[in-house]
């Protein structure tokens, strides 16, 4: 089967989703910040003979970044027309489009200097990297305003790639992957084989010769960050991918692959390519990914650890992960319906890529702990990496450009189609018009309220297929006010629907303990809180500044405050018992420790450090 992504454009969001829309619209910032910009002038006057400003600046994948923020703009203006946002844009292409050189080649770092190094490191020079999201950007662009400059640009830059990789067999593949997953939307968009043709190049290149960046590595004299040759489960190249089924290495990395693969696999009916990816998705969701959805637990390297190994205070979870998943996720729901995939896309967005940025949209997490201990957390050796605080910015730019353009391209998540089924795998309010006509308005305050309301304003003969979540124990379903007893499959409740029908589906929305399976050494007598996709966080500040010493009373319910508007951006606090061990500066004693019975207050994972530094905890004993 196979199911499509609906346009951005066809969605117009409300509620919660389109909250941080606006936001991101309004907080959309300039590349320039990176220096990103003159980078693509200094190479548009190399390629002119011109002397440039100055050198290139930044990371070798610094390119990107302008990709991500001219896809973030596209998805902003696919939903709210901006003059002065698109003109903005439509110069920096122009800037762009100067930077191509003849034979389409695009990429700055080697284009203002070291030509002769072109294409010679895979390894780590992310070429195809900044070509794939650059590809995205392209396609995004021209979606949202008709415009193919950029397209253009990203084809004949396609052609410098087929050149080199299909017709002249130079053989290699990217050491970062993205370019698949690309290359798999500019075939979808455009019809042009050779995207196909590379996609599926680069994805069965990958592990075919484990030796290949040994051998590469000793053609050259120059590194960009002495990156290991031959640890190639790190860049998913230990065994040909259609023979993996543990998920290995960098983490970003290896979901934009899978996801690359899932996308072929759902465009080509590639059964055993399939296969590979649900091996893999569950190697991630059922072995290595977090509460909240975030995954890569190990700072070294950013990257998987090895199974259960998931600690809370020394996690690592990339923003850029979680957002990864979610491109997995929806390129799964391409090739089978399952609520599996839309339950771990709405876990990932609501708790993993929500948290990466301040309630403001000004500051953005890159590292996403389940804990944090101000003095230790951000200052320990082994602590570094996890922040109390969103810094404003990274030299790393990956992450903030990453959730603009997820959270401006909601609705491609949240809907699909096929010729006579509208699918809902993430509830957002809003208009969505899909390509096989149906026309509707879903109204829904969630993940505040677990009530979904479908007015479909247009249908002849089509059915809407619903997710229910998998945490939701209880559901109704009624169409028209009539209670349905409805065919629910794999986690999706199919309705034949027609113009003015009604859908109401009312979820679950008691409050609940979740608990870590006996294998997460770290998590052993634990407990969290969750309601609806929403995961829980215990921070000082609404329990006397110290987190540290409570253990939840499971036995004992939770309560749920009314929305607060005022509170955290508009959120809902979570209580339970608790038991708090009374302080004492012994380092150690003999004394059985003092305790209280008291309450503890919880507030969603996503707006937790927006109040100033404090203890935060996901995962608490349990009493
Ligand atoms: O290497 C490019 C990007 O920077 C990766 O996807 C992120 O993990 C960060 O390392
Ligand atoms: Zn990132």
């Amino acid at each position: 089967m196979s199911v499509k992504q609906i346009k951005e454009s066809a969605y117009r969001s409300g509620g919660f989703i389109g909250k941080y829309q606006r936001l991101i619209k309004d907080e959309a910032e300039g590349a320039e910040k990176s220096g990103v910009v003159e980078n693509f002038i200094n190479a548009g006057m190399v390629l002119r003979g011109e002397t440039p400003y100055g050198d290139f600046y930044g990371m070798v994948f610094q390119d990107s970044d302008a990709a991500k923020w001219l896809e973030a703009a596209a998805y902003s203006l696919a939903n709210f027309s901006d003059s002065e946002l698109e003109e903005k844009a439509d110069r920096l292409i122009d800037i762009i489009a100067a930077a191509q050189d003849k034979d389409g080649y695009l990429n700055t770092r080697f284009t203002i200097s070291d030509k002769e190094k072109r294409w010679t490191n895979l390894l780590e020079a992310h070429e195809l990297y900044c070509a794939g999201h650059m590809m995205e950007a392209a396609c995004a662009y021209y979606e949202a305003t008709g415009k193919n400059t950029l397209l253009n640009v990203m084809l004949k830059n396609t052609d410098c790639i087929y050149e080199r990789f299909i017709i002249n067999k130079n053989g290699g593949c990217p050491g970062h992957p993205e370019v698949e997953l690309a290359l798999m939307k500019m075939y979808r968009l455009t019809g042009e084989k050779k995207c196909l043709e590379l996609a599926k190049y680069f994805i069965d290149e990958r592990g075919r010769d484990a030796d290949f960046y040994n051998k590469e590595a000793a053609r050259r004299d120059w590194t960009v960050w002495n990156a290991n040759p031959s640890d190639t489960a790190y860049m998913q190249g230990h065994l040909p991918v259609r023979e993996q089924s543990t998920a290995t290495g960098h983490a970003v990395r290896a979901v934009y692959l899978y996801t690359g693969m899932a996308e072929l696999a759902a465009e080509t009916g590639d059964k055993e390519l399939l296969d590979t990816c649900k091996r893999l998705w569950d190697s991630i969701t059922k072995r290595q990914m977090y509460v909240t959805g975030g995954i890569g637990s190990t700072v070294s390297g950013e990257a998987f650890s090895v199974d259960y190994d998931l600690p809370s205070d020394t996690a690592y979870a990339e923003t850029c992960a979680a957002i990864g998943l979610i491109f997995f996720g929806s390129a799964m729901l391409k090739n089978e319906i399952d609520g599996k995939y839309g339950d771990i896309c709405e876990r990932a967005f609501y708790n993993g890529v929500l948290a990466g940025m301040a309630l403001d949209g000004k500051s953005f997490f890159y590292v996403n702990p389940l804990e944090v201990i101000p003095g230790i957390s951000g200052k320990s050796p082994n602590y570094r990496h996890d922040l109390p605080q969103r810094p404003k910015w990274y030299a790393c730019a990956c992450c903030p450009p990453n959730v603009a353009r997820l959270v401006s391209s909601f609705g491609k998540y949240a809907y699909g189609e096929s010729s006579d089924t509208v699918y809902c795998h993430m509830f957002a309010d809003g208009d969505v018009t899909f390509e096989n006509g149906v026309e509707m308005t879903c109204e829904t305050n969630y993940p505040y309220d677990f009530t979904v309301c479908y007015k479909v304003k247009k249908a002849e003969r089509k059915v809407l297929a619903v997710r229910i979540p998998g945490w939701s124990k209880k559901y109704e379903l009624l169409l028209n006010g009539k209670i349905l007893g409805t065919r629910v499959e794999k986690g999706y409740a199919y309705i034949e629907v027609t113009s003015g029908d009604e859908i109401k589906l009312v979820l679950d929305g008691t409050p609940r303990f979740v608990y870590p399976s006996s294998k997460i050494h770290t998590l052993t007598g634990s407990v969290a809180v969750m309601r609806g996709p929403l995961v829980y966080c215990f921070e000082g500040k609404d329990n006397e500044d110290d987190v540290i010493s409570l253990s939840l009373k499971t036995g004992e319910g939770l309560a749920v405050s009314e929305f607060d508007p005022d509170l955290l951006g508009g959120t809902v606090t979570v209580t339970a018992s608790a038991v708090r061990q009374k302080a004492s500066e012994e380092l150690y004693s003999d004394e059985e420790p003092q305790t209280c019975e008291c309450k503890a207050v919880a507030v969603p994972y996503y707006v937790w450090g927006n109040r100033g530094e404090g203890q935060m905890r996901v995962w608490m004993d349990k009493a």
